[in-house]
């Protein structure tokens, strides 16, 4: 990105605008009828239809009124797609604009994105479009937005929707699916960025972390490994388990990840309406931070800091350096399940392409991973553009996820990317991986 010319970046952003509208278009088809796209699955969750024009009224604010100085199309609907204003519950019950109308007004926003852009300028200091900043902003966002919508067509009750992408499931290696731990050695490492161009201000500062040597999980944890767990009882022993986990265990009487149901064969789930037997060695997802928590205290192990996450999967320790992925710093396919290829992750134990320095694999993709760490700003911290992305959720209500799912798009995580959620949620594509300390403290 910072190697391309000023047009080159312009012409690769209007292909990703068109790229992620297609996808989001793809999840608000109408082979959902209309209520499937104004009505609620879950209190959790938007309408897809909320989702959609929200996008559209981001692009809008951010490209059309900030970047171009452009006059709002429809300051009116601002209120009903500002996601401070109303919670999610709250917004069937909003005069939302039906699924045409919201078609139609983001496909204007866009028109006049498109036409607008060859006019702004990148290579001033203003720090809004500087080195195209926010354009990389709104396609994460939109991405990002996918993402949720995803997860909404996973609450959704009723025949599949989605068609099962026809791409082949990659090579596990010969390495892979065997589990196993990784040492990293102690010392210091450099965590976040000072210089990616479409990183969030959470990513920022690079800062240097110096931590003590710890063991972490080669591979995701698997079903089969999660099961061991179930069938040792361990939804039923305290030992296991945070405070607040087992109060939230107990009091919604939860025996297993959310989609999964026993039957006489055995352990099934349901995946986008297909119900199926649950694969033993598919990184687990849809856990909560407090089962992840309780798992980890289990198998006599912990969950990883988010420092510990990010210097498995970035640093290189030759070098002297962090990676923008665990495998170096340009995105290649065939390394990381991202970008719903699949709707599901791939067997614990592929990609050894996609390795980070250390060994450790599958950091990025297949599931978001818990990590122990509450959500706070780097030293240094700089809101940027806007407090209400990440400022606002600092403090030890939420819990920071790393390295992206099988339903994140590439342009949508890096390294240093942090995502956060509330510790009992669940119909994220999140998973976990556990870590130790190599010294006794
Ligand atoms: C970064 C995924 C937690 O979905 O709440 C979307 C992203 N910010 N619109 C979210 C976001 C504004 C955010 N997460
Ligand atoms: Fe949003």
């Amino acid at each position: 990105l910072d190697t391309l010319d000023e047009d080159a970046l312009k012409e690769l952003i209007a292909g990703e605008l068109g790229r992620v509208r297609d996808r989001s278009l793809g999840l608000t088809t109408d082979v959902l009828d209309e209520t499937d796209l104004t009505g609620q699955v879950s209190p959790l969750m938007s309408p897809l239809v909320w989702d959609l024009a929200h996008v559209g009224n981001y692009e809008e604010l951010w490209l059309l009124r900030a970047a171009a100085g452009i006059e709002p199309m429809r300051p009116e609907i601002d209120t009903l797609y500002d996601a401070f204003e109303h919670p999610r519950a709250e917004r069937p019950s909003l005069p939302l604009l039906p699924p045409r109308e919201a078609r139609a007004y983001i496909d204007t926003v866009r028109a006049k994105v498109l036409d607008s852009l060859s006019s702004v300028r990148f290579d001033t200091d203003a720090p809004l479009t500087s080195g195209g900043f926010v354009y990389g902003m709104v396609v994460q966002h939109e991405h990002m937005h996918d993402e949720t919508m995803l997860a909404t067509h996973q609450l959704r009750k009723g025949a599949p929707a989605l068609l099962e992408p026809p791409g082949e499931a990659p090579p596990v290696s010969p390495a892979g699916g065997a589990g196993g731990e990784v040492l990293v050695e102690a010392g210091p490492f450099q965590m976040g960025t000072s210089d990616d161009p479409w990183a969030y201000d959470n990513e920022r500062p690079g800062h240097i972390v110096d931590l003590p040597s710890y063991y972490i999980d080669a591979e995701p944890v698997t079903n089969a490994a999660y099961l061991a767990f179930m069938e040792a009882g361990g939804y039923d022993d305290p030992r296991w388990w945070d405070a607040k986990g087992w109060e939230w265990r107990t009091a919604g009487n939860k025996r297993a990840p959310a989609f999964w149901t026993r039957e006489e064969t055995g352990w099934v789930r349901r995946r986008f309406g297909r119900v199926e037997p649950v694969p033993p060695t598919e990184p687990v997802q849809h856990v909560s931070w407090y089962e992840a928590d309780a798992y980890a205290r289990w198998a006599g192990k912990r969950l990883p800091t988010e420092a510990e996450w990010e210097k498995a999967a970035c640093w290189d320790p030759v070098a002297g350096r962090s990676r923008r992925y665990p495998w170096g710093d340009v995105y290649e396919d065939d390394r990381a399940n991202l970008g719903q290829r699949m709707l599901r992750p791939s067997e614990a134990g592929s990609y050894e392409k996609g390795a980070s320095a250390y060994g450790v694999r599958q950091m990025v993709g297949d599931v978001w991973e818990w990590t122990s760490s509450d959500f706070h700003g780097y030293p240094g911290f700089r809101s940027f553009p806007y407090k209400e992305y990440s400022e606002v959720f600092f403090g030890p209500d939420y819990k920071v996820l790393r390295g992206g799912s099988w339903a994140t798009h590439p342009l949508a995580v890096r390294g240093t990317f942090r995502n956060w959620d509330y510790p009992i949620r669940r119909q994220i594509f999140t998973g976990f991986r556990c870590a130790r300390s190599a010294v006794a403290a």
